[in-house]
């Protein structure tokens, strides 16, 4: 496929005249685009085996671009999706794959927050993008993965990978199981309170990691959230857990050495900071429930992990054989540090909230 007979399906300003491949992504192929009037933009092949619905897939991130475009007070704190000729947001190549363009954004991600700043902006980022949705109709967006955080389901699906047991490898790993079983109550706490109308439905973004926050190059000050793909209805706790599951933990996901595992709650409290003084719509339950979005969430991914150990790996990439199990253990680490530290957490939560709200009286 010829990458000019695919920029030619979008109205572009002016006419490609260079190409490279850009980024690094593990779903997408990208490429930056330039024209010769100087436009720049980034072209995209939706991957169709992660995303088997390209087409709803664009028609939720469309809506959300074009909402947020509308609500920003500099173009560059929203993405910019291009049309096609035919007035779509995606172009079908006669291979069957879908294509996308936007705006190139000017500004730089990080992997892993190399100061506190870093850290809040990306709360900063997240919040901000929680707040400016609030008044989106979250229900008119498709799932682009269901049941994505339903723990209740998760449990089923767990419990069914123990009984089948296809590796054999549920004897090997019985305290683990344990671990996750005597969770069960705890994990559906916030699914219930969604099905119970106690927590609102939001936009949620649902890949809150730091490398989705793009910063300027200038003031390091974040200006948006990138990667849409996974933007459906959820629950804003699950966004705020994701981001303190991974960026305020003491050793990466993967670490095997689990005593090296914690939460660091001077991390949780900056992140906090950051997402409480942006997402100013929240509700004072939605708040109160964020130590839990954590524990759950950390929760939910560790269960994730061991069920996909006992299932033969089928889901997550895994580097080496005992990969997904190293992944589970740490998570679970996570869960039991996070459980001893919750009064903590709610205690950092309460503050926080209670200073923000001074700061809004004293403007
Ligand atoms: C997957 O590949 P990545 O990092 O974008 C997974 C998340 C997990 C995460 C754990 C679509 O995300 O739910 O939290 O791994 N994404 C999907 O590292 O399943
Ligand atoms: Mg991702």
């Amino acid at each position: 496929m010829q990458l000019s007979q695919l920029t030619g399906a979008f109205k572009l300003d002016g006419t490609p005249n260079a190409w490279e491949e850009f980024g690094h992504g593990h779903i997408n192929s990208t490429f930056k685009v330039t024209t010769d009037t100087g436009a720049e933009y980034i072209l995209q092949k939706i991957n169709r085996y992660v995303f088997h619905n390209p087409i709803r897939l664009m028609s939720n991130v469309s809506a959300v671009t074009e909402y947020l475009r509308h609500r920003v007070e500099d173009h560059r704190m929203a993405m910019n999706f291009i049309p096609t000729t035919q007035g779509l947001y995606y172009h079908r190549d006669e291979e069957g794959d879908f294509w996308r363009m936007y705006d190139f954004m000017h500004g730089f991600c990080l992997d892993a927050p190399e100061s506190d700043e870093d850290f809040y902006q990306s709360g900063l980022a997240f919040g901000r993008f929680q707040a400016l949705l609030s008044d989106f109709p979250a229900d008119t967006l498709f799932e682009t993965i269901p049941e994505f955080h339903n723990t209740i389901d998760r449990y089923r699906q767990f419990k069914a990978s123990v009984a089948a047991d296809p590796c054999g490898r549920a004897a090997g790993v019985q305290e683990e199981i344990r671990f996750v079983l005597e969770h069960e109550q705890v994990g559906s706490i916030l699914q219930e309170m969604r099905l119970s109308g106690e927590l609102p439905l939001r936009v949620t973004h649902n890949d809150t990691k730091l490398n989705n926050v793009l910063l300027d190059r200038k003031t390091r000050k974040s200006l948006c959230v990138l990667d849409l793909d996974t933007v459906m209805p959820g629950l804003s706790a699950h966004d705020f857990g994701d981001s303190i599951r991974f960026g305020a933990a003491t050793a990466s996901e993967d670490e095997k050495d689990v005593s090296k595992m914690s939460l660091d709650l001077h991390k949780f409290e900056v992140y906090t900071k950051g997402f409480l003084e942006a997402a100013t719509a929240l509700t004072d339950r939605e708040v109160e429930v964020l130590p839990l979005g954590a524990l759950i969430m950390t929760l939910e991914v560790g269960l994730r992990f061991l069920k996909d150990y006992l299932d033969g790996d089928l889901y997550f990439k895994t580097a080496y054989p005992e990969h997904n199990l190293v992944r589970a253990r740490t998570q679970l680490k996570l869960v039991a540090d996070m459980e001893a530290k919750m009064e903590e957490m709610k205690r950092i939560v309460a503050q926080v909230k209670a200073a923000v709200h001074q700061q809004y009286l004293e403007v």
